[in-house]
């Protein structure tokens, strides 16, 4: 009985699946993990408010994916103007209608949630465009390490 199952293993048709399954297995795992990181990206909130980004200072890590939690604590308008980062950043495609000009605009009381992945290390300035808005404090900065 013994003798044949070591024939049976050693017999090529047999042996052959399960090389397949460990191929597969080993091409499946890398994969797995990153779907799983994917689907989980770091949150970072922002809240916009009359007339301040809280946090004011924004460090993100180059090729980290984010899910940018934008909140508009306020009953006005505001945006979230920063070219330079979205330019320098890979937006989730269907987020990407969020963004027009390098701004995110939102009424009163708005949510906006937006997944990216910054690219490029640096710098980016972040405002508000409206009028009068960054010269009364509504302005920020966007480090990428
Ligand atoms: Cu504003």
């Amino acid at each position: 009985m013994l003798d044949g199952a070591v024939r049976h293993w050693r017999n090529p048709l047999m042996r052959r699946p399960i090389a397949a399954l460990a191929a597969l297995l080993a091409a499946y795992t890398p994969m797995a993990t990153l779907a799983a990181q994917g689907a989980q990206p770091q949150v970072v909130s922002v809240e916009l408010s009359s007339f301040k980004f809280a946090p004011a200072e924004i460090t993100l890590r180059h090729g980290q994916t984010y899910r940018l939690h934008l909140v508009n604590a306020s009953g006005g308008g505001h945006d979230f103007t920063a070219p330079e980062f979205f330019a320098a950043s890979s937006v989730a495609a269907g987020d990407r209608g969020l963004i027009a000009d390098g701004k995110v605009r939102m009424a009163g009381k708005q949510a906006i949630d937006i997944t990216l992945t910054p690219e490029k290390a640096g710098t980016f300035p972040l405002r508000c465009s409206h009028f009068l808005h960054s010269s009364m404090g509504m302005n920020g900065r966007i480090t990428v390490q």
